[in-house]
């Protein structure tokens, strides 16, 4: 397994539409092990596989607080087959968004259908934040950013505040 890096805010890598993938084998399983060790180094809850610069519709997630304790999700292939029309309300984050959070509404419920890490089809209900979450890694798939989500304002600050941070690390 290996710690991947994670892009970040402004990268046109970010904005692709993912493809979807014909098989889970190998190469995927290994890719999947990869973006949990890298989710896990970075203490986020969740990563597309575009976040580390791979545009496969491939999503790993662990919203498990207790420490000490994992619950690995793998989906390959997601689609929404039914979305609540209640919405909830999270304040969300990106790991390629970093250190910026804002308050984001999305179906508060939806149902996921996708293939697990052994390539087998799975139905999944989701709700609270594994609804929020999983809506959040699909929208990467689709090069969706939670910060679009925002009036254009407060996202050009982010995006501005962000490459100004990338620039001062270039120097260091
Ligand atoms: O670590 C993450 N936390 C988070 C919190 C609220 C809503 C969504 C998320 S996902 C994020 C990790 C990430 O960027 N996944 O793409
Ligand atoms: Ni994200």
């Amino acid at each position: 397994m290996a710690i991947k890096t994670i892009i970040t805010e402004p990268n046109k890598l970010l904005r692709q539409v993912s493809q979807p993938v014909d098989q889970v084998g190998n190469y995927e399983q290994k890719l999947m092990d990869d973006m949990l060790e890298t989710m896990y180094a970075a203490n986020g809850i969740g990563l597309a596989a575009i976040q580390i610069g791979i545009p496969k519709r491939i999503i790993v997630m662990d919203i498990c607080k207790e420490e000490n304790k994992k619950e690995p999700k793998y989906f390959v292939n997601p689609v929404i087959k039914n979305k609540d029309p209640l919405k909830a309300t999270y304040e969300e984050g990106c790991l390629s968004v970093p250190n910026q959070f804002a308050e984001i509404d999305r179906p508060s419920k939806c149902e996921v259908e996708y293939l697990d890490y052994n390539g087998k089809k799975q139905l999944l209900k989701a709700d609270g934040l594994l609804a929020t979450c999983i809506q959040h890694e699909m929208d990467h798939l689709e090069g969706i950013l939670f910060i679009d989500y925002l009036s254009k304002l407060k996202r050009s600050m982010i995006v501005k505040k962000l490459s100004k941070l990338k620039s001062n690390t270039a120097i260091l």
